[in-house]
């Protein structure tokens, strides 16, 4: 069976999230992108252990007109990649308001993944790799240094995501079946009460 796997791309005003996606889904890279308005998603398909995931990629605005509106999309998402630019610090201090925002929507359970995009811009850098990897690792969210302009790490993000995605819908699931094997179990056990 096909199945559908919400990610959401958050993140401060032109970091790179739409280039991220457009080169994900169709491997293109502009130089000169529109600002995005609102939200919107492109799908892509992607296999992983021989299974077939359907990826809706969420490309959210960033601006704080449209903040309010784009919580109401966040819902049911799986997977939230949190991209800033090493190039400008706020853009890495604005992370943690971004995760609070979309955790207060879908909860404090599924997979972060932080990524420091433009990674190919090695001049100007003003946040260190070792600070952003430090306050990864130390909330336990994923770690990855990206560039949408040279396509570097772009596929690896999205499939690491894809398979823990995978990997928690499967755990849900068996937590479902255990579930339903439990119930005859205590049917049988009222059954055996002596009624003498
Ligand atoms: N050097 C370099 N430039 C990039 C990279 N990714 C995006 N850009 C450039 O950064 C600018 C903004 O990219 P967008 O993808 O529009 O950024 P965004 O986060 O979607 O921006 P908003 O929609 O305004 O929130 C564009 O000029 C891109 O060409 C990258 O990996 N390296
Ligand atoms: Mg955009």
């Amino acid at each position: 069976m096909d199945e559908t796997y919400k990610i959401l791309i958050l993140g401060e005003r032109n970091v790179g999230k739409t280039s991220i996606l457009l080169r994900f889904c169709t491997d293109a890279y502009y130089e000169n992108t529109m600002q995005s308005s609102g939200i919107s998603y492109l799908t892509k398909e992607i296999s992983i252990d021989g299974e077939k995931l359907i990826l809706l990629i969420w490309d959210t605005a960033s601006t704080e007109a449209y903040r309010a509106i784009n919580k109401a999309y966040y819902r049911n998402s799986l997977g939230i990649l949190v991209v800033y630019d090493h190039t400008e610090e706020y853009t890495f201090d604005a992370i943690p308001d971004w995760i609070n925002e979309a955790q207060d929507v879908i909860g404090y359970d599924k997979p972060i993944f932080i990524i420091c995009n433009k990674c190919d811009l090695t001049e100007k850098v003003e946040v260190p790799e070792s600070q952003a990897i430090s306050f990864a690792s130390s909330n336990n969210y994923n770690f990855y240094t990206t560039s949408a302009k040279t396509g570097y790490n772009i596929t690896t993000v999205f499939y690491d995501l894809g398979r823990i995605m995978l990997e928690n819908r499967r755990l849900e699931m068996s937590k479902h079946r255990t579930s339903i094997v439990l119930k005859p179990n205590l049917k049988y056990n009222k059954v055996l009460k002596c009624k003498c």
